[in-house]
């Protein structure tokens, strides 16, 4: 068992999901070398806990709202496809201060060598607040790299909220039943900075649960770690789908406004 999970037990469940969701992303090519990051604001099962104090680092962004907050976070230049197998030292514990001017690394998988959180952490703990600060249920953020919905970022015609929105609810009855209101898009902008962080919580509150991050990933907000993967799948899904029928030299003959203003009465969804 993991250093983190002897140090507190009830990290266990959420270790596991994490290697669980890990492998999904390794199996699908979405998770290439070190792609891809994931954090889980655990503060419930963990304070209280006895924890070493580690490497502290200042926040380039104060998050006050995080103050005392406790979060699992896969490492930096560590790899899904290792952590998927349980290879020591894929992912941290770290404690923002109780200012939320920085955090310290508390614990790891490895005493020897301690991961340090994914450089991605601005665009997580910006997310995290958002979500402190709306009473939020949803506690996990995922970022991957998902091929399809990449590819799609990337040619003309997609290139704002709502045409990629239109594309995607017209190729598949799930995708406005998993994600009613659509996926946010925010627009390229380099990864792991603040500004990447700042577009990605502006799209978040937009009530977009999946923010694609143009030419880059997406970014997923959920209750667990399988809860936030799930409607990047579905969306992936109707992206390969778009992109089958433009390979194929047709543009989709999708779902009509009265079959999606159907879906939306019949699963009383939320527009
Ligand atoms: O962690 O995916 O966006 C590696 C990345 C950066
Ligand atoms: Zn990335």
């Amino acid at each position: 068992m993991s250093d983190l999970a002897v140090a507190v037990p009830a990290l266990k469940p959420w270790l596991d999901e994490m290697a669980e969701v890990a492998a999904y992303l390794w199996e699908k090519g979405w998770a290439e070398r070190n792609a891809g990051n994931v954090s889980v604001d655990v503060t419930p099962v963990v304070a209280g806990a006895a924890l070493p104090a580690g490497l502290h680092e200042r926040l380039a962004a104060s998050r006050p709202e995080l103050g005392g907050h406790y979060l699992l976070v896969s490492g930096t230049g560590r790899r899904f496809r290792d952590l998927a197998r349980g290879v020591p030292a894929s992912v941290c514990l770290i404690r923002i201060d109780d200012d939320g001017a920085g955090y310290q690394v508390v614990g790891g998988d490895d005493g020897a060598q301690v991961a340090r959180p994914t450089f991605e952490l601005p665009a997580h703990l910006a997310v995290h607040q958002s979500l402190v600060r709306r009473g939020a249920s949803e506690r996990v953020v995922l970022h991957t790299h998902p091929t399809e919905l990449i590819a799609l970022t990337l040619l003309s015609g997609y290139q704002d909220e709502a045409a990629v929105n239109r594309a995607l609810f017209s190729v598949h009855p799930e995708v406005k039943v998993t994600v009613p209101r659509g996926v946010g898009l925010a627009p390229y902008v380099l990864p792991g900075s603040e500004a990447l962080a700042r577009a990605t919580v502006a799209a978040f509150e937009r009530d977009h649960p999946v923010v694609l991050w143009a030419k880059h990933g997406c970014l997923a907000v959920g209750t667990g770690v399988v809860a936030a993967f799930d409607p990047i799948d579905t969306l992936n899904k109707a992206a390969q789908l778009v992109l089958l029928c433009r390979g194929a030299g047709q543009q989709p003959d999708g779902l009509s406004a009265a079959d999606l203003a159907e879906l939306v009465r019949v699963f009383k969804l939320r527009e």
